[in-house]
Protein backbone atom coordinates (compact mmCIF):
# COMPACT_ATOMS: atom_id res chain seq x y z
CA UNK A 1 0.00 0.00 0.00
CA UNK A 2 1.19 3.64 -0.72
CA UNK A 3 1.57 6.20 1.97
CA UNK A 4 -1.49 8.28 1.73
CA UNK A 5 -2.27 11.39 3.26
CA UNK A 6 -3.87 10.07 6.30
CA UNK A 7 -0.94 8.45 7.17
CA UNK A 8 0.92 11.83 7.00
CA UNK A 9 -1.07 13.06 9.71
CA UNK A 10 -0.38 9.91 11.88
CA UNK A 11 3.33 10.58 11.49
CA UNK A 12 2.92 14.39 11.97
CA UNK A 13 1.60 13.84 15.41
CA UNK A 14 5.11 11.70 16.22
CA UNK A 15 7.35 12.74 18.92
CA UNK A 16 10.67 11.79 19.52
CA UNK A 17 11.96 12.47 22.66
CA UNK A 18 15.83 12.94 22.31
CA UNK A 19 18.51 12.37 24.67
CA UNK A 20 20.63 15.34 26.20
CA UNK A 21 23.15 12.67 26.58
CA UNK A 22 23.65 12.42 23.03
CA UNK A 23 25.51 15.89 21.98
CA UNK A 24 28.01 15.14 24.53
CA UNK A 25 31.25 13.33 24.45
CA UNK A 26 30.78 9.91 24.58
CA UNK A 27 33.33 6.29 23.88
CA UNK A 28 34.25 3.31 25.42
CA UNK A 29 36.45 2.29 28.37
CA UNK A 30 38.85 2.54 25.95
CA UNK A 31 39.25 6.29 24.74
CA UNK A 32 36.52 8.92 24.27
CA UNK A 33 37.32 11.25 21.39
CA UNK A 34 36.77 14.82 22.00
CA UNK A 35 34.51 16.22 19.27
CA UNK A 36 34.48 20.05 18.35
CA UNK A 37 31.95 22.49 19.60
CA UNK A 38 29.88 20.03 21.71
CA UNK A 39 27.60 21.68 24.38
CA UNK A 40 29.41 23.06 27.51
CA UNK A 41 26.37 22.85 29.75
CA UNK A 42 22.60 21.56 29.81
CA UNK A 43 21.49 25.13 28.32
CA UNK A 44 23.55 24.37 24.91
CA UNK A 45 22.60 20.62 24.76
CA UNK A 46 19.06 22.11 24.79
CA UNK A 47 20.18 24.47 21.94
CA UNK A 48 21.48 21.31 19.67
CA UNK A 49 18.42 19.41 20.51
CA UNK A 50 16.28 22.37 19.16
CA UNK A 51 18.16 22.12 16.02
CA UNK A 52 17.03 18.94 15.04
CA UNK A 53 13.66 19.44 16.03
CA UNK A 54 13.93 22.63 13.93
CA UNK A 55 14.62 20.41 10.75
CA UNK A 56 13.02 17.15 11.30
CA UNK A 57 9.80 18.92 13.23
CA UNK A 58 9.38 15.47 15.08
CA UNK A 59 11.76 15.91 17.93
CA UNK A 60 10.03 18.35 20.97
CA UNK A 61 11.16 17.32 23.96
CA UNK A 62 14.52 16.82 25.68
CA UNK A 63 15.16 14.36 27.89
CA UNK A 64 17.65 15.01 30.91
CA UNK A 65 19.82 12.74 33.17
CA UNK A 66 20.47 14.09 37.07
CA UNK A 67 23.18 14.75 37.96
CA UNK A 68 24.95 15.35 34.64
CA UNK A 69 22.13 18.04 33.82
CA UNK A 70 21.99 19.44 37.23
CA UNK A 71 21.66 23.30 36.96
CA UNK A 72 21.45 26.03 39.54
CA UNK A 73 18.03 27.27 37.92
CA UNK A 74 16.00 25.05 36.47
CA UNK A 75 13.40 27.65 35.97
CA UNK A 76 16.10 29.48 33.73
CA UNK A 77 16.48 25.68 31.90
CA UNK A 78 12.58 25.52 31.04
CA UNK A 79 12.15 28.75 30.06
CA UNK A 80 15.45 28.53 27.77
CA UNK A 81 13.91 25.23 26.32
CA UNK A 82 10.88 26.83 25.38
CA UNK A 83 11.84 29.81 24.11
CA UNK A 84 13.99 27.32 22.12
CA UNK A 85 11.10 25.88 21.04
CA UNK A 86 11.47 22.48 22.77
CA UNK A 87 10.53 21.20 26.28
CA UNK A 88 12.07 18.84 28.95
CA UNK A 89 10.62 15.37 28.97
CA UNK A 90 11.63 12.71 30.92
CA UNK A 91 14.05 12.85 34.04
CA UNK A 92 16.58 10.18 34.02
CA UNK A 93 17.70 9.24 37.76
CA UNK A 94 21.22 8.29 37.85
CA UNK A 95 22.50 6.07 40.54
CA UNK A 96 25.61 4.35 38.96
CA UNK A 97 28.68 7.00 39.26
CA UNK A 98 29.18 7.75 42.79
CA UNK A 99 30.88 5.64 44.70
CA UNK A 100 28.31 4.77 47.63
CA UNK A 101 26.73 2.85 44.81
CA UNK A 102 29.46 0.17 43.90
CA UNK A 103 27.34 -2.34 45.52
CA UNK A 104 23.83 -1.22 44.85
CA UNK A 105 21.76 1.52 44.84
CA UNK A 106 18.19 0.68 46.18
CA UNK A 107 19.27 -2.65 46.57
CA UNK A 108 22.07 -1.80 48.32
CA UNK A 109 23.12 -4.23 51.90
CA UNK A 110 22.99 -1.05 53.52
CA UNK A 111 20.19 0.66 54.27
CA UNK A 112 22.10 4.52 54.48
CA UNK A 113 22.79 4.11 50.89
CA UNK A 114 19.72 2.87 50.23
CA UNK A 115 18.51 5.98 51.91
CA UNK A 116 20.70 7.80 49.62
CA UNK A 117 19.07 6.42 46.45
CA UNK A 118 15.55 7.29 47.74
CA UNK A 119 16.40 10.79 47.98
CA UNK A 120 18.44 11.19 44.93
CA UNK A 121 15.02 10.06 42.98
CA UNK A 122 12.68 12.85 45.58
CA UNK A 123 15.45 15.38 43.92
CA UNK A 124 14.29 14.36 40.58
CA UNK A 125 11.29 14.51 40.99
CA UNK A 126 11.60 17.88 42.38
CA UNK A 127 13.20 18.47 39.14
CA UNK A 128 10.36 17.44 37.37
CA UNK A 129 7.85 19.49 38.76
CA UNK A 130 9.74 22.76 38.01
CA UNK A 131 9.87 21.81 34.55
CA UNK A 132 6.97 20.33 33.90
CA UNK A 133 8.47 16.77 33.23
CA UNK A 134 5.69 13.69 33.48
CA UNK A 135 8.05 10.61 33.56
CA UNK A 136 11.13 9.48 36.48
CA UNK A 137 12.73 6.99 34.89
CA UNK A 138 14.70 4.68 36.23
CA UNK A 139 17.67 2.48 35.69
CA UNK A 140 19.55 1.11 38.06
CA UNK A 141 23.12 -0.06 37.68
CA UNK A 142 22.13 -2.74 40.53
CA UNK A 143 23.48 -6.10 40.48
CA UNK A 144 26.16 -8.24 41.36
CA UNK A 145 29.66 -10.06 40.39
CA UNK A 146 29.41 -13.24 41.69
CA UNK A 147 27.07 -15.85 43.16
CA UNK A 148 26.95 -15.65 46.68
CA UNK A 149 27.70 -11.90 46.45
CA UNK A 150 24.71 -10.85 47.99
CA UNK A 151 21.38 -12.53 48.38
CA UNK A 152 19.00 -11.91 45.39
CA UNK A 153 15.98 -12.42 47.03
CA UNK A 154 16.66 -9.74 49.82
CA UNK A 155 17.65 -7.29 47.05
CA UNK A 156 14.63 -7.74 45.50
CA UNK A 157 12.51 -6.58 48.82
CA UNK A 158 15.02 -3.85 49.11
CA UNK A 159 14.17 -3.00 46.02
CA UNK A 160 10.10 -3.45 46.36
CA UNK A 161 10.10 -1.11 49.33
CA UNK A 162 12.63 1.97 47.47
CA UNK A 163 10.15 2.02 44.92
CA UNK A 164 7.36 2.23 47.04
CA UNK A 165 8.77 5.16 48.54
CA UNK A 166 9.66 6.93 45.07
CA UNK A 167 6.29 6.01 43.74
CA UNK A 168 4.29 7.53 46.66
CA UNK A 169 6.11 10.94 46.41
CA UNK A 170 4.86 11.43 42.83
CA UNK A 171 2.01 14.06 41.66
CA UNK A 172 -0.87 12.77 40.53
CA UNK A 173 0.11 13.43 36.95
CA UNK A 174 4.04 11.97 37.19
CA UNK A 175 4.41 8.62 36.53
CA UNK A 176 7.73 6.55 37.02
CA UNK A 177 9.19 4.36 34.32
CA UNK A 178 11.44 1.46 35.38
CA UNK A 179 14.03 0.37 32.57
CA UNK A 180 15.34 -2.81 32.73
CA UNK A 181 18.74 -4.48 31.38
CA UNK A 182 20.12 -8.20 31.71
CA UNK A 183 23.82 -7.17 32.40
CA UNK A 184 26.25 -4.39 32.87
CA UNK A 185 27.78 -3.02 34.90
CA UNK A 186 27.10 -6.10 37.28
CA UNK A 187 27.89 -9.14 34.92
CA UNK A 188 26.37 -12.34 37.03
CA UNK A 189 23.33 -10.68 37.95
CA UNK A 190 21.04 -7.51 37.74
CA UNK A 191 18.25 -6.66 39.79
CA UNK A 192 15.64 -5.76 37.05
CA UNK A 193 17.19 -7.63 33.89
CA UNK A 194 14.02 -8.20 32.11
CA UNK A 195 10.59 -7.01 31.23
CA UNK A 196 9.46 -9.43 33.58
CA UNK A 197 10.67 -8.27 36.47
CA UNK A 198 10.26 -4.52 35.49
CA UNK A 199 6.58 -4.86 34.69
CA UNK A 200 6.04 -7.13 38.34
CA UNK A 201 7.46 -4.06 40.07
CA UNK A 202 4.78 -1.80 38.14
CA UNK A 203 2.29 -3.74 39.35
CA UNK A 204 3.37 -3.91 42.91
CA UNK A 205 3.12 -0.06 42.56
CA UNK A 206 0.15 0.88 40.92
CA UNK A 207 -1.51 2.73 38.01
CA UNK A 208 1.27 4.98 37.15
CA UNK A 209 4.28 2.77 36.60
CA UNK A 210 5.14 1.39 33.41
CA UNK A 211 8.35 -0.58 32.09
CA UNK A 212 11.03 1.17 30.06
CA UNK A 213 12.08 -0.61 27.09
CA UNK A 214 15.82 -0.24 25.95
CA UNK A 215 15.99 -2.19 22.63
CA UNK A 216 19.51 -2.61 23.27
CA UNK A 217 19.02 -4.28 26.74
CA UNK A 218 18.61 -7.73 25.51
CA UNK A 219 20.33 -10.64 24.75
CA UNK A 220 20.87 -11.54 21.43
CA UNK A 221 18.22 -13.10 19.49
CA UNK A 222 15.33 -12.09 21.87
CA UNK A 223 12.09 -11.46 20.18
CA UNK A 224 11.79 -7.42 21.27
CA UNK A 225 8.13 -7.13 19.37
CA UNK A 226 6.77 -9.55 21.64
CA UNK A 227 7.59 -7.81 24.30
CA UNK A 228 6.02 -4.59 23.04
CA UNK A 229 3.08 -6.66 22.26
CA UNK A 230 2.49 -8.05 25.51
CA UNK A 231 3.71 -4.60 27.55
CA UNK A 232 1.20 -2.44 25.03
CA UNK A 233 -1.90 -5.41 25.76
CA UNK A 234 -1.22 -5.10 29.60
CA UNK A 235 -1.41 -0.98 29.07
CA UNK A 236 2.18 -1.43 30.65
CA UNK A 237 4.60 -0.01 28.42
CA UNK A 238 5.98 3.29 29.14
CA UNK A 239 8.75 4.58 26.83
CA UNK A 240 11.04 3.19 24.69
CA UNK A 241 14.88 3.74 24.37
CA UNK A 242 15.56 3.38 21.06
CA UNK A 243 19.23 2.45 19.91
CA UNK A 244 20.62 -0.29 17.64
CA UNK A 245 22.71 -3.26 18.80
CA UNK A 246 25.42 -5.59 17.45
CA UNK A 247 27.02 -6.90 20.05
CA UNK A 248 26.19 -5.75 23.83
CA UNK A 249 24.49 -2.14 24.98
CA UNK A 250 26.08 -0.73 21.94
CA UNK A 251 23.77 2.54 21.60
CA UNK A 252 24.16 2.84 18.21
CA UNK A 253 22.22 4.53 15.52
CA UNK A 254 18.68 3.18 15.79
CA UNK A 255 17.18 1.43 12.92
CA UNK A 256 21.33 0.87 11.61
CA UNK A 257 22.01 -2.39 12.75
CA UNK A 258 18.59 -4.49 11.90
CA UNK A 259 16.11 -1.70 10.09
CA UNK A 260 13.77 -5.14 9.84
CA UNK A 261 13.71 -5.84 13.60
CA UNK A 262 12.90 -1.59 14.32
CA UNK A 263 10.48 -2.45 11.55
CA UNK A 264 8.74 -5.69 13.24
CA UNK A 265 8.60 -3.35 16.81
CA UNK A 266 7.02 -0.44 15.12
CA UNK A 267 4.62 -2.66 13.85
CA UNK A 268 3.46 -4.13 17.38
CA UNK A 269 3.53 -0.60 18.39
CA UNK A 270 0.59 0.51 15.63
CA UNK A 271 -1.05 -3.16 16.32
CA UNK A 272 -1.56 -2.26 20.04
CA UNK A 273 -2.37 1.10 19.97
CA UNK A 274 0.86 2.81 21.15
CA UNK A 275 1.12 5.70 18.59
CA UNK A 276 -2.58 7.01 20.00
CA UNK A 277 -1.85 9.98 21.96
CA UNK A 278 -3.59 8.73 25.48
CA UNK A 279 -0.89 5.64 24.90
CA UNK A 280 1.12 7.11 27.13
CA UNK A 281 4.34 5.70 25.26
CA UNK A 282 6.98 7.53 24.79
CA UNK A 283 9.64 7.37 22.06
CA UNK A 284 12.87 8.11 23.02
CA UNK A 285 16.35 7.68 21.98
CA UNK A 286 19.33 6.61 23.88
CA UNK A 287 22.26 6.91 22.40
CA UNK A 288 25.62 8.17 22.03
CA UNK A 289 27.51 9.15 18.86
CA UNK A 290 31.35 8.12 20.13
CA UNK A 291 32.83 8.60 16.43
CA UNK A 292 30.06 9.97 14.35
CA UNK A 293 28.54 13.95 14.40
CA UNK A 294 26.25 14.36 17.64
CA UNK A 295 23.35 16.14 15.86
CA UNK A 296 23.84 14.94 12.41
CA UNK A 297 23.20 11.13 14.48
CA UNK A 298 20.39 12.22 16.20
CA UNK A 299 18.65 13.70 13.15
CA UNK A 300 19.64 10.63 11.45
CA UNK A 301 17.55 8.68 14.07
CA UNK A 302 14.92 10.79 14.45
CA UNK A 303 14.52 9.77 9.81
CA UNK A 304 15.16 6.47 10.42
CA UNK A 305 12.34 6.55 13.41
CA UNK A 306 9.91 7.99 11.22
CA UNK A 307 10.82 6.49 7.62
CA UNK A 308 10.15 3.21 9.36
CA UNK A 309 7.19 4.00 10.76
CA UNK A 310 5.92 5.11 7.32
CA UNK A 311 6.88 2.00 5.83
CA UNK A 312 4.25 0.36 8.89
CA UNK A 313 1.86 2.26 7.86
CA UNK A 314 1.79 1.26 4.49
CA UNK A 315 0.69 -2.38 5.61
CA UNK A 316 -2.36 -3.47 4.50
CA UNK A 317 -3.26 -4.62 7.26
CA UNK A 318 -7.24 -5.85 6.28
CA UNK A 319 -5.52 -8.21 3.62
CA UNK A 320 -3.06 -9.33 6.42
CA UNK A 321 -5.54 -10.40 8.73
CA UNK A 322 -7.41 -12.23 6.01
CA UNK A 323 -4.45 -14.02 5.22
CA UNK A 324 -3.85 -14.80 8.42
CA UNK A 325 -7.32 -16.01 9.21
CA UNK A 326 -6.96 -18.26 6.11
CA UNK A 327 -3.75 -19.56 7.54
CA UNK A 328 -1.99 -18.37 4.31
CA UNK A 329 2.06 -18.77 6.04
CA UNK A 330 3.51 -17.55 3.01
CA UNK A 331 1.06 -14.85 2.02
CA UNK A 332 0.55 -13.48 5.41
CA UNK A 333 4.57 -13.03 5.51
CA UNK A 334 4.77 -11.78 1.87
CA UNK A 335 2.39 -8.73 2.60
CA UNK A 336 4.46 -7.56 5.75
CA UNK A 337 7.60 -7.66 3.57
CA UNK A 338 5.94 -5.56 1.03
CA UNK A 339 5.50 -2.67 3.76
CA UNK A 340 8.76 -3.59 4.69
CA UNK A 341 10.63 -2.97 1.21
CA UNK A 342 8.57 -0.29 0.52
CA UNK A 343 10.26 3.19 -0.50
CA UNK A 344 8.67 6.10 1.57
CA UNK A 345 11.80 8.66 1.01
CA UNK A 346 10.81 10.20 -1.60
CA UNK A 347 7.22 10.86 -0.26
CA UNK A 348 8.82 11.95 3.16
CA UNK A 349 10.88 14.20 1.64
CA UNK A 350 8.19 15.74 -0.42
CA UNK A 351 5.83 16.00 2.93
CA UNK A 352 8.30 17.65 5.02
CA UNK A 353 8.61 20.79 2.35
CA UNK A 354 4.80 20.79 2.10
CA UNK A 355 5.76 21.56 6.03
CA UNK A 356 7.97 23.66 5.70
CA UNK A 357 10.66 21.99 6.44
CA UNK A 358 13.83 21.06 4.40
CA UNK A 359 13.37 17.82 2.12
CA UNK A 360 16.40 16.66 3.35
CA UNK A 361 17.20 17.61 7.16
CA UNK A 362 20.81 15.92 6.70
CA UNK A 363 21.72 18.33 3.88
CA UNK A 364 20.04 21.04 5.38
CA UNK A 365 21.88 20.62 8.71
CA UNK A 366 25.74 20.38 6.71
CA UNK A 367 24.48 23.05 4.84
CA UNK A 368 23.44 25.40 7.80
CA UNK A 369 26.78 26.69 9.13
CA UNK A 370 25.49 25.35 12.35
CA UNK A 371 28.34 23.09 13.38
CA UNK A 372 31.34 25.61 12.05
CA UNK A 373 29.68 28.22 14.38
CA UNK A 374 29.37 25.50 17.85
CA UNK A 375 33.13 24.65 17.23
CA UNK A 376 33.77 28.63 16.84
CA UNK A 377 31.73 29.16 20.04
CA UNK A 378 32.31 26.30 22.12
CA UNK A 379 35.78 25.64 23.75
CA UNK A 380 35.70 23.13 26.49
CA UNK A 381 32.74 20.91 25.99
CA UNK A 382 31.79 18.40 28.32
CA UNK A 383 31.93 14.45 28.15
CA UNK A 384 28.19 12.82 27.95
CA UNK A 385 27.54 12.48 31.69
CA UNK A 386 30.53 10.68 32.74
CA UNK A 387 32.48 13.68 34.49
CA UNK A 388 29.95 16.09 32.66
C1 LIG B 1 21.75 2.15 30.80
C2 LIG B 1 21.05 3.19 30.03
C3 LIG B 1 20.06 3.94 30.89
C4 LIG B 1 20.85 5.14 31.25
C5 LIG B 1 21.52 5.45 29.92
C6 LIG B 1 22.60 6.45 29.90
O1 LIG B 1 22.53 1.34 29.98
O2 LIG B 1 20.41 2.65 28.91
O3 LIG B 1 18.92 4.32 30.15
O4 LIG B 1 20.09 6.18 31.75
O5 LIG B 1 21.94 4.16 29.53
MN1 LIG C 1 18.44 3.23 28.28
MN1 LIG D 1 21.60 1.23 27.87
Amino acid sequence: MELTDEHLDTLAGLAIEVPSWAYGNSGTRFKVFATPGVPRDPFEKIDDAACVHALTGLAPSVALHIPWDQVDDVDALTRHAAERGVRIGTINSNTFQDDIYKLGSLCHPDAGVRKAAVEHHLACIDVMTATGSSDLKIWLADGTNYPGQDDLRARQDRLTEGLATIYAALAPHQRLVLEYKFFEPAFYHTDVPDWGTSLTHCLALGERARVCLDTGHHAPGTNIEFIVMQLLRLGRLGSFDFNSRFYADDDLIVGAADPFQLFRILAEVVRGGGLEADSGVVFMLDQCHNIEGKIPGQIRSVLNVVEMLARVLCLDTAALAEAQRRGDVLGANQILMDAFYTDVRPRLAQWRTERGLPADPMAAFLASGYQERIERERVGGVQAGWGA
